[in-house]
């Protein structure tokens, strides 16, 4: 899968990716992700790539203009296996539906939005999806799209090991949290790990794991556990 990123600070986007599943996955050529400074698409002698909002107000917006010829360049041809994802604050949720949704597609491109956001026709005629990671403020778009990108690049076929590949997973198994887990030593500091894991009666284990799943869905995620409603708890 290849990914596209348009962005005013390509240099951002050299460390996320030099480490560890993606790296590996870049190595493999499983993906490919394409970094390009949107000044690229400027044809100013300043390489222009925002002003001011038209009816007034704070701060400055990126420009339609390097954004529409910098997706045109890139996808000389849309097609149904190539998107094209506008990152701002204003977008629908990112959430592990859409990030398996992607890891469909055969090219994902990402454009990072920054400043005080984007003018408005970039998300009605260009992108077909405009996404957030979540309800918090960001300076500008690259963190998320280094966020996309990880979540979607660990769904593809032979991303991760074949440990975890095989699970047809969803952002939690049957709607709940991991359960509790522990390594080494069986006691660190005065705290113990839970006397049923050191005992290996794997009947056991399984019961305590989904009730402790459960406990802490309850503290952490209750949002999950009414989304779970007539399922069984
Ligand atoms: C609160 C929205 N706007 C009020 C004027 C300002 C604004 C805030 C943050 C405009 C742009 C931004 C920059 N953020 C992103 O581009 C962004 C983002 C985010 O802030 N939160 C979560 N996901 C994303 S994806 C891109």
């Amino acid at each position: 899968m290849i990914f596209h990123v348009v962005t005013i600070f390509p240099e951002f986007f050299r460390g996320p990716f030099e480490h560890g599943v993606i790296q590996r996955a870049k190595e493999a050529g499983l993906i490919e992700i394409r970094v390009q400074d949107l000044r690229i698409w400027t044809h100013d002698r300043h390489r222009t790539v925002d002003d001011r909002p038209f009816g007034g107000g704070e701060g400055m917006l990126l420009k339609a203009g390097p954004i529409f010829e910098a997706v045109e360049a890139i996808y000389p041809a849309r097609r149904e296996n190539r998107r094209v994802v506008l990152l701002s604050a204003q977008g629908k949720k990112f959430d592990q539906a859409l990030a398996r949704e992607y890891s469909g597609l055969e090219e994902l491109l990402l454009i990072c939005g920054r400043y005080e956001g984007v003018d408005e026709r970039v998300a009605q005629h260009l992108a077909d999806d405009e996404i957030s990671i979540g309800d918090y403020v960001l300076t500008g778009g690259e963190l998320a799209a280094a966020v996309v990108i990880d979540a979607v690049a660990r769904l593809l076929e032979g991303v991760l090991g074949n440990e975890n590949s095989a699970v047809a997973e969803s952002f939690s198994q049957n709607g709940l949290l991991d359960c509790p887990q522990y390594t080494r030593p069986a006691e660190f500091r005065g705290w113990k790990v839970p006397e049923v894991l050191l005992e290996g009666n794997h009947d056991a284990i399984r019961k305590w794991r989904k009730q402790a799943a459960r406990e802490k869905t309850a503290r952490l995620r209750p949002d999950l556990l009414e989304m779970r409603e007539g399922k069984p708890i």
